[in-house]
């Protein structure tokens, strides 16, 4: 290591005004609520550790546009430009490093995230980024600011790429990390933790908590690039529980891929919950073939009160083309039990899937109705860089050429997510998402349950914002 003073780091979460869309109606994003940013969080609390000096800003939260959000990241003088980047993100996240570069040339930008894990080159040779990090980012952060003096030694560190004598230099990143539970609890201290909300809350602040990365299931339209699934021990998890509990937050949103998929520990964690009294009530992702009703049962007893799962077709045909691996009586089954243990439901539905016939999108109604989700959401399938989906529209022409590629050359270009027309157009998909809302969202049934819920004019404002939404859709 190299020895040399302590350096100045700003996390940035830019603002979020220039989001890709197509997979889901902008209707239902503008109408979300902010999550914290947990990646950036990790990557806070990593730095906490070190010697160096970091803030966090979070311009999306803040209402910031870039150039204000560009100011504010230089108001400290820092060292360092540290920016999060998913794809759909990245214009937002090229904005903002433009601005950061005319404002200050001499400060050096860093982009990190799933966007640039994919393509570490191309986001390294954009003009107004100096570094690109791809994958995750705790140990190189601090490595890298570690050695910020050297430009061959942080150049060197395992994950970054930058342009040097002309040409693009990417040293291969380290991989995984293997022990979850060697990282630092997320610095939510360090950041504006009562702003962060979500419409679908009971109760707001919400607070994130990530106990296990990566997923072993192979869905085609997933980038799992390599994201080995690793999990916090349940010891873990329950220690950092409480910290959020000394926060104060409403709610609890666990947004791994998968929170069940280790039946032990997930019993282990909610036992934990009830002995602390169910504190806190939560909500989780999952699968449907990662529950039972028994488990369910535990769950709900130990504060879980609201459960997604990828539902996304009602055709058995289209799940198996989409290696979901999951069957649509099990979805019905798993429905009904939520139910009866009481914990409310959201299903994410897809349209514009691999081999889907309009026969295939009744089903997906049908399943619709016969689960009756107290949430559902429609997206379009995006086939997404680096998923399989994406290799086979360019294996099968569905995509003009190697659109993502070019995005990722230039992301400030006008670019519009493919979507997978072999089956229907894009406007179709759009008219048959568009119905789906509508068709779901104004049965008197969903209308009646939501009334029963609202507890302020401020929910009664933001659900009629996206109702209104819904109907110019
Ligand atoms: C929360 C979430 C969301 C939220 C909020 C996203 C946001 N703006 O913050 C919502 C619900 C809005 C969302 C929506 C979508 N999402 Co999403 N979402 C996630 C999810 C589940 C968790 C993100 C997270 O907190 N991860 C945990 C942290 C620890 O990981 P991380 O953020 O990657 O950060 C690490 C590294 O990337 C790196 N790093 C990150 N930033 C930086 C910065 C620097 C400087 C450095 C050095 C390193 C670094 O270090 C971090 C710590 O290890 C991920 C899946 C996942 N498990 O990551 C998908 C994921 C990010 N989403 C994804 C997708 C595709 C979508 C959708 C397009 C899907 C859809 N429904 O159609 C939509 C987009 C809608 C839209 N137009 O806005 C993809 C993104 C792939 C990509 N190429 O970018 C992911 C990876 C899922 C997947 N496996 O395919 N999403």
């Amino acid at each position: 290591m190299t020895d040399s003073k302590a350096k100045k780091l700003v996390l940035v979460h830019p603002p979020l005004r220039n989001v890709l869309g197509a997979a889901t109606p902008d209707y239902v994003d503008e109408n979300r609520g902010h999550n914290p940013p947990m990646g950036l969080l990790y990557l806070k609390a990593a730095v906490n550790r070190s010697r160096h000096d970091s803030r966090f800003l979070d311009a999306s939260l803040e209402g910031m546009d870039h150039v204000a959000a560009a100011r504010e990241a230089l108001s400290g003088a820092p060292d360092l430009v540290g920016i999060q980047a998913m794809t759909f993100t990245m214009p937002d996240a090229c904005l903002l490093a433009r601005e950061v570069k005319r404002l200050s040339p001499e400060t050096p930008v860093m982009i990190g995230g799933p966007h640039p894990t994919i393509y570490p080159e191309e986001t390294a040779a954009l003009p107004y980024v100096d570094y690109a990090f791809a994958g995750e980012g705790e140990e190189g952060l601090v490595a890298f600011l570690d050695r910020l003096d050297d430009r061959e030694a942080r150049e060197a560190v395992p994950g970054v790429a930058c342009v040097r004598d002309g040409r693009v230099a990417y040293t291969p990143s380290a991989g995984l990390l293997t022990d979850l539970d060697s990282l630092a609890f997320p610095a939510r201290r360090d950041a504006p933790f009562r702003q962060y909300s979500s419409v679908l809350a009971e109760k707001n602040p919400i607070s994130i908590m990530i106990t296990s990365r990566g997923c072993p299931f192979s869905c085609v339209f997933c980038n799992r690039m390599g994201r080995k699934y690793r999990a916090h021990s349940a010891g873990y998890v329950l220690a950092e529980f409480d910290e959020v509990l000394s926060l104060g937050v409403g709610e609890l949103f666990i947004h791994d891929d998968t929170f069940s998929l280790k039946r032990d520990r997930v019993e282990a964690i909610c036992q934990g919950m009830i002995d602390r009294g169910t504190p806190m009530i939560w909500e989780a992702r999952t699968r449907v073939d990662c529950v039972d009703q028994k488990l369910l049962g535990l769950m709900k007893k130990a504060g879980c009160v609201r459960l997604s799962f990828g539902v996304e077709s009602g055709s058995e045909r289209v799940l198996t083309a989409m290696r979901k691996g999951i069957k649509p009586q099990l979805v019905k089954d798993v429905f009904s039990w939520c139910r009866t243990e009481g914990i409310t439901t959201l299903a994410d539905f897809m349209v514009g899937n691999l081999e889907e016939t309009e026969e295939d999108i009744e089903k997906t109604f049908e399943l619709l109705k016969g689960i009756d989700p107290d949430y559902a959401q429609f997206s379009i399938l995006s086939p997404y860089p680096g998923t399989p989906i994406y290799q086979m529209a360019l294996d099968q022409g569905v995509v003009p050429g190697d659109v993502w590629q070019d995005f990722a050359a230039d992301p400030l270009a006008p670019f519009e997510s493919p979507v997978w027309t072999a089956h229907f157009s894009r406007e179709e998909l759009d008219k048959i998402t568009a119905k789906a809302y509508r068709a779901f969202y104004f049965r008197p049934r969903f209308i009646l349950r939501q009334l029963k819920k609202i507890r302020s004019p401020a929910t009664f404002a933001t659900m009629a914002r996206g109702a209104l939404g819904m109907l110019k859709g």
